[in-house]
């Protein structure tokens, strides 16, 4: 091949491989300052659950924040609007929450059609409360769920209030799910475009090196891994 023409390939290339590589670098260096939230149920890893009664010790408040579907609070007792039985959740800090799940038990048939009357609320505070909504839940479905969903942009709160006003049943909740970005499980993660860029880059130099070498001995790029070049 013309020295000429080697030589500008090779400057070529090499000036593209460093380029590339650059750019990769920059590029990972950005993203990996990037930190990604994991959602999680912040009741269960840090709240801490309080009601005005409960019925046994294994049916203490804290059983409705303890991850598990077969475990919940019951009051022991009929709520009224004038006489509400309540749960509250302090989370420990203000966090951005996406969304809350309340899951009911599982009925099991005995208390067919009883119900329950709620309100949920969040605070800022553990005094002034603001409405979120409200629902009934009717002991006849095998799984009762409600969702309550702040997208897009979440909501900051640290208390969540649980409040039962009427219903046949005994006041009772089986868990209640907050979600929301924890802080401590945060992550760097290099996004797959950050990555590929520095695979070109890489690329880019390799075959810088290719064409050098080739350059030196006219063999060919395919030929076997310990083969010697012709007069090598
Ligand atoms: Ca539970």
């Amino acid at each position: 091949m013309n020295n000429k023409l080697i030589a500008g390939s090779v400057a070529g290339m090499l000036l593209l491989g460093t380029a590339c590589l650059m750019l990769s670098f920059f590029i990972v260096a950005l993203y990996s300052t990037t930190t990604y939230a994991l959602s999680v149920d912040v009741a269960e890893l840090y709240g801490t659950a309080t009601a005005n009664r409960y019925y046994k010790d294994y049916t203490a408040p804290d059983f409705a924040i303890d991850g598990q579907r077969d475990t919940g609070w019951i009051s022991g007792g009929h709520a009224s609007t004038n006489n509400p039985d309540w749960l509250t959740i302090d989370l420990g800090s203000l966090y951005l929450v996406n969304s809350i799940d309340l899951l009911w038990f599982e009925p099991n048939g005995r208390y067919a059609n009883y119900t329950v009357n709620y309100n949920l609320y969040y605070g800022l505070d553990n005094t002034d409360w603001v409405f979120v909504g409200s629902g009934i839940f009717v002991d006849e479905t095998p799984q009762i769920t409600d969702h309550f969903d702040f997208a897009p942009s979440g909501q900051s709160m640290r208390y969540v209030k649980y409040e039962v006003t009427g219903g046949s049943h005994w006041s009772s909740i089986a868990e209640i799910n907050v979600w929301a970005d924890d802080r401590s499980s945060s992550s760097s993660v290099p996004e797959p475009a950050s990555m590929l860029l520095l695979g070109f880059g890489l690329l880019g130099l390799g075959s810088m090196k290719r064409i050098k070498k080739r350059g030196k001995s006219s063999g060919s790029l395919l030929r076997p891994a310990g083969s010697k070049t012709k007069g090598s």
